[in-house]
């Protein structure tokens, strides 16, 4: 969809400013040219706008900027009920995936099938997160493997952000698991990674940065520096699944890296939550992840707030530890099992998200010069946005100034 080229006011929304704490926004105006936000003021107060402006009236409906989930893994093949039902009945997620499921059977899935096939599911989940206002997602490959699965998914993604108006920023996750051809030998998969996976993709204009899964079940520090050192000669900022299972050290080395974000980090203790402050590395949190893998261990919430650290929160959806498609629900979920404010949620899901994306044009902010990415909402209070679960509240999208409708519920293509 194109930006709206014409100018349009939007009158009388309530914009929940970045820092909301509590309380109703004032009403305010919005002029939008061109998919940009060019004035903003008191409602009643905005100049005379060009000749045949638009006018909206939004009749004091709560408005945030569009929501940001800045870490997805939303293109798969089929699913992983099954295991679910395994882990249920005592089977742990470190045991699935050392007896050859977990990831890998995912992996078998995504090679499996065509483009167009992993493009119809994807689309799917990525409607669902569109009807509860996300505006910017970033997707990551990594159930490929091998160069040409891994360009299967990283050209659907590319395909997903044409499709449907929503901003796409894609991570090459080329070491998120050990393929079964190379079982024994994950040095020598780093290097097919580091020498011909990543420099051919980038290429291609497929990657927009780079992740590792840096865990006992994925790949050590070593092998995940030497990622980082690919993707800095590529020219390509860096992120890390950190510290989700065990304490390896992996958001320091992240941090090191100026990584745009480290993300789990249950595990993650004092030194390198001050690694990521020195670094301004957002901490992700998941606890979509952190839920459905029933984990005990909470993630410093409070150690990250008292060093200053932005701390954004995402939905991981993903077919193993996050079958997940809905971001207020992560809103929910940070509120209720990590002890987050509503405040600290949202700007979690905009401005903070925004950062860990590292795509200068997006925000998560709404002031004079910003892109009009932007959700109006059916509640009174912006902390009705964490507190229901399953009402739908999402009124209208907007997306570089261009209104998507009204959005009900998944749209299929
Ligand atoms: N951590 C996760 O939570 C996902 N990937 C990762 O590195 C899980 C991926 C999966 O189980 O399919
Ligand atoms: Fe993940």
């Amino acid at each position: 969809m194109a930006s709206d080229t014409s100018a349009t006011l939007w009158k009388n929304l309530r914009v929940v400013p970045a820092g909301w704490t509590a309380g109703i926004p004032e009403l305010q105006d919005m002029r939008v040219q061109e998919g940009r936000i060019r004035w903003m003021g008191s409602a009643g107060t905005a100049p005379t706008g060009p000749a045949g402006e638009d006018t909206r009236d939004a009749h004091g409906a709560v408005v945030t900027p569009g929501l940001i989930d800045c870490h997805t893994h939303l293109v798969f093949g089929g699913h992983r009920a099954a295991e679910f039902a395994q882990r249920l009945a005592g089977a742990s997620y470190e045991e699935i995936s050392r007896a050859g499921g977990g990831i890998v059977s995912s992996v078998r899935a995504t090679r499996a099938q065509s483009e167009d096939e992993l493009f119809i599911q994807a689309v799917r989940r990525l409607d669902a997160l569109r009807a509860e206002g996300v505006t910017a997602v970033e997707i990551k490959s990594g159930y490929g493997l091998n160069l040409e699965a891994e360009r299967k998914m990283l050209r659907v993604a590319r395909r997903l952000g044409v499709a449907r108006p929503i901003t796409v920023r894609t991570t090459f996750l080329g070491a998120h698991a050990l393929p079964p051809e190379y079982a024994g030998r994950p040095d020598d998969y780093i290097d097919q990674v580091c020498q011909v996976m990543l420099p051919a993709l980038h290429d291609e204009g497929l990657v927009d940065a780079v992740d590792v899964f840096c865990e006992r079940i994925g790949f050590t520090l070593a092998q995940s520096e030497r990622v980082f050192q690919a993707a800095v000669d590529c020219g390509l900022p860096v992120k890390m699944h950190a510290e989700q299972l065990s304490l390896m050290g992996g958001a320091a080395l992240a941090a090191r890296y100026k990584a745009l974000s480290a993300d789990h980090l249950e595990y993650l203790d004092e030194a390198g939550v001050v690694a990521l402050r020195d670094a301004g590395t957002v901490a992700v949190l998941l606890p979509g992840a952190y839920y459905f893998l029933r984990e005990t261990q909470l993630p410093p919430v409070d150690l990250l707030r008292r060093h200053g650290v932005p701390i954004a929160l995402a939905t991981d959806s993903n077919p193993g530890t996050s079958p997940n498609t809905s971001l207020l629900m992560v809103l929910n979920m940070a509120c209720t099992l990590f002890r987050m404010t509503v405040g600290e949620a949202l700007d979690a899901v905009t401005v903070h998200a925004a950062k860990a994306l590292g795509c200068p044009q997006v925000t998560g902010r709404l002031q004079v010069g910003d892109r009009a990415d932007f959700v109006i909402w059916d509640v009174d209070d912006p902390a009705e946005l964490a507190y229901w679960i399953g009402l739908p509240r999402c009124r209208e999208v907007v997306w570089q100034g261009a209104a998507s409708g009204a959005v009900t519920g998944p749209r299929h293509s």
